[in-house]
């Protein structure tokens, strides 16, 4: 098989910069290692920035989530039994953010893919990159015991944190930057109302919580947990009780509780490769670089990669100029490292460390003070939680 672009992965990445390209009539093939119901199942990000919902629309695939995404003009951090505002729409001019679970987003962008004819190769396994720096890489993959190749102009490494292609770039051709936190987020998905009209980060010294919905019959909770435990480790009666102790009590007291129809548990990690290309392969989304949750980055993050590759790409095959992809890995590591600071911030700002030290722990609860202390402290956090500019 011959076509312009392979795509390694069909995660939101994969599927957007697939479904953007062949509305510009550039031919693309999506290899995906799972089949479509498993990578449906996996309940991952629920905020999505303007920038992304607007990328959404250029897709043609924004209508679903125009209609049953709601957006948030704001959210609140609880701490010290209270809880207080940030204002994302006053502090930034206007802005706000979509609560639409990253499912559905998949869902939507499938139906897409579909609907025009897209070739997406699921249970595809083994898949491989080749000869990525030369002017004819190709990938192979197996498929019922045969082996299958497809040629292609470039390759798109869309893969997520245990892709493939990253793994295939020779060590001493990229560099890696990481951060591991010694804990991770158990979080659930209940069929229940949620608790607050908005989200609740909650700060507080059993750990950190996150009240979070994915629409106004479906709440998503999150707690601070650490590294060893399993889901198997709690309970619902567990999870309810342990949440209820971290937010405040006027909160708690509204919290509808139910039974949990998914439960699972995320480490947290920073992580950046540099560069995002190896010769005709790209690297985009978390393939590249994975950001600890606090900040809702990580989903968006991968929205501005295929932004700039999609528009590079484009160049490319319209205009014959290769400006864009030249360019492309520092221009997105620049807006990628402004979302690792801000997802770094906040972790640091709202979680327990087991390690800190009487000092760190005042510092904490200084920056904390200072952030309602300051119009302009709470606008650089609105401004960065609604997204930067592509
Ligand atoms: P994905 O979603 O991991 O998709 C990669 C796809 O590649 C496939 N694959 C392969 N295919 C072929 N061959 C191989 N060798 C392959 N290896 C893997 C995989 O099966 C998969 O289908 O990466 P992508 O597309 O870059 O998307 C990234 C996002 O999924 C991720 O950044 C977000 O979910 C992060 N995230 C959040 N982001 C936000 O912007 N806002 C949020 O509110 C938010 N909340 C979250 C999150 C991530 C979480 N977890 C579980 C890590 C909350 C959580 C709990
Ligand atoms: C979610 O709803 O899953 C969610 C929301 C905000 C975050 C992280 C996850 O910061």
């Amino acid at each position: 098989m011959k076509t312009q672009v392979g795509i390694i992965g069909g995660g939101p990445s994969g599927l957007l910069l697939s479904q953007l390209l062949h509305l510009r009539g550039i031919d693309n093939v999506i290899l995906e290692r799972r089949s479509r119901d498993y990578v449906l199942g996996r309940i991952r990000a629920g905020v999505l920035e303007h920038g992304f919902a607007d990328l959404m629309r250029e897709a043609e695939c924004g209508a679903r989530m125009d209609a049953e995404g709601e957006i948030h003009d704001g959210f609140y951090i609880a701490h010290n039994g209270i809880k207080e505002r940030i204002d994302l729409n006053g502090l930034t001019g206007g802005n706000s953010v979509v609560v639409y679970g990253q499912t559905e987003l998949t869902r939507d962008l499938y139906e897409a893919r579909d609907k025009m004819g897209g070739n997406i190769i699921h249970n595809a396994e083994d898949v491989k990159p080749h000869d990525m720096t030369s002017d004819a890489p190709y990938l192979t993959y197996r498929s019922g015991g045969e082996i299958k190749r497809i040629d292609c102009d470039y390759i798109i490494g869309a893969d997520g944190f245990h892709g493939v292609s990253r793994k295939s770039i020779p060590s001493d051709k990229i560099k890696e930057f990481e951060r591991i936190y010694p804990f991770g987020w158990l979080g659930i998905l209940s069929r229940t109302k949620p608790v607050s009209p908005e989200l609740i980060y909650a700060k507080h010294e059993r750990g950190f919580a996150l009240c979070s919905m994915r629409s106004q019959q479906l709440s998503r909770y999150y707690i601070q947990v650490p590294l060893d435990n399993t889901v198997d480790d709690w309970s619902d009666g567990q999870f309810w009780d342990e949440l209820k102790m971290r937010l405040p009590t006027e909160v708690s007291a509204g919290l509808i509780t139910g039974p949990s129809i998914e439960k699972s548990i995320a480490p947290l990690r920073s992580f950046v490769a540099e560069p995002m290309r190896y010769g005709n392969m790209f690297l985009a989304g978390d393939a590249a670089h994975i950001v600890p949750p606090t900040g809702a980055r990580g989903l968006n993050s991968a929205a501005s990669d295929i932004y700039y590759l999609f528009h590079a790409l484009l160049d490319h095959y319209k205009k014959g100029d290769d400006s864009g992809l030249d360019g492309y890995s520092e221009k997105a590591l620049a807006r990628v490292w402004k979302a690792q600071r801000f997802s770094w911030w906040m972790t640091t700002l709202l979680h327990s460390f087991p390690s800190n030290s009487d000092f760190d722990n005042h510092l904490q609860q200084t920056d904390l003070e200072y952030l309602f202390s300051s119009k302009s402290a709470m606008a650089s956090l609105a401004e960065n939680y609604v997204g930067l500019p592509f």
